[in-house]
């Protein structure tokens, strides 16, 4: 779609579209899978970002093709952002053949080498160690790449993250800790588990910059995550982003219920901070939106995920004897 406006920040107003685009796309991927899991269509559980994709996009939106992500259990919106296709991530979801991971993955397990996406990981805290190793990797063999490692509040007081957090300042590794402070860790509030009133703070125990960042500004998000990324490839090593947002839904399609643990004012407050509206209001006054590309956008991304579900459904199932491809490493 071709762009109006001067660009914002220093970025044409082309990549603007895309980073908003991004986030239609993850709002509207999600908003999809929730019926399909309780139809049963979509087995297992998935966790839904909605509310969150202002960091998925503002963060992965800012990266080369060749940086690396490492992500968590909600890693919809990172992967999505970090150019997979739906089509094929809705296929994987389904379980079936042509899912990104041969429908082994499934919702929290997807990885994609293509993308750059090291993987997807369902134990908290434990893509911390593999985004250092990657983020080693990079260093050592100077490929100016740099590794974003996304969790949640969850994890933060998890030994691997701490231990992870320290080897990347010790060596100065080109590592990105992004925090998804989305105030729950599953019934969890963060400020129970965690004394620090700001988690960024926790950043300066391991010598590296850290800085709470408002999580629903895409525009914010973006800026943070290029300054860090500037840091990181001139060998200046880690930061921690801690991105303050919302997931407008329950933890997982297994979990739908936050009545138990979460105000309902709450909830109401945070959507009226929509991270999609709020970046359609700036770059509409930017003049880079319009009500017409805005529809337009709308209207091909729900093109674009019914075509991603009818490939899923249309998908042959995995065949028996691949049961086992792919599951192991070569003994
Ligand atoms: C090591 C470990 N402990 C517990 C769990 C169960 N569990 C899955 S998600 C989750 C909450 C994670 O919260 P957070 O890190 O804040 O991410 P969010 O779900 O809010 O995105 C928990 C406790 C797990 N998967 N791994
Ligand atoms: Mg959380």
């Amino acid at each position: 779609m071709a762009a109006k406006g001067n660009g914002l920040d220093g970025l044409p107003a082309e990549k603007w579209v895309e980073l908003y685009t991004i986030m239609v796309r993850i709002r509207q991927f999600e908003e999809r899978i929730m019926p399909l899991l309780k139809e049963g269509k979509i087995r297992g559980t998935a966790h839904p970002s909605v509310g969150q994709e202002a960091v998925a996009a503002g963060v992965c939106g800012v990266l080369e093709p060749r940086d690396y992500i490492v992500s968590n259990h909600r890693g919809h919106g990172h992967c999505i952002a970090k150019g997979m296709r739906t089509p094929e991530m809705m296929a994987e979801l389904f379980g079936k053949a042509t899912g990104s991971n041969k429908g082994k993955g499934g919702s929290m397990h997807i990885a994609d080498l293509d993308h750059y996406i090291i993987g997807c990981t369902g134990i908290v805290g434990s893509g911390a160690p593999i985004a250092g190793g990657a983020a080693l990797a990079a260093k050592t063999q100077k490929t100016g790449q740099a590794v974003i490692c996304f969790f949640g509040d969850g994890a933060i007081n998890q030994g691997v993250v701490f231990e992870s957090m320290n080897m990347a300042a010790i060596w100065k590794l080109p590592v990105i800790f992004v925090c998804e402070n989305n105030l729950y860790a599953l019934s969890t509030p963060a400020e129970k588990m965690t004394a620090l009133k700001k988690l960024a703070d926790r950043a300066q125990g391991f010598g590296m910059p850290g800085f709470q960042v408002p999580g629903n500004e895409l525009r914010t998000v973006g800026k943070f995550t290029r300054e860090a990324l500037e840091r990181a490839r001139a060998g200046h090593g880690p930061t921690f982003l801690e991105c303050k947002t919302y997931r407008w839904y329950g933890h997982s399609a297994m979990r739908p219920d936050t009545r138990a643990y979460r105000p309902a004012e709450e909830e109401v407050e945070w959507r009226k901070r929509d991270p999609i509206a709020l970046a359609r209001k700036e770059l509409t006054e930017a003049k880079i939106l319009t009500p017409e590309t805005v529809a337009e956008i709308d209207r091909s991304i729900a093109a674009e995920i019914d075509g991603a579900v009818a490939f899923a459904e249309r998908s042959p199932d995995p065949s028996l004897p691949e049961i086992f491809t792919d599951v192991y490493a070569p003994y």
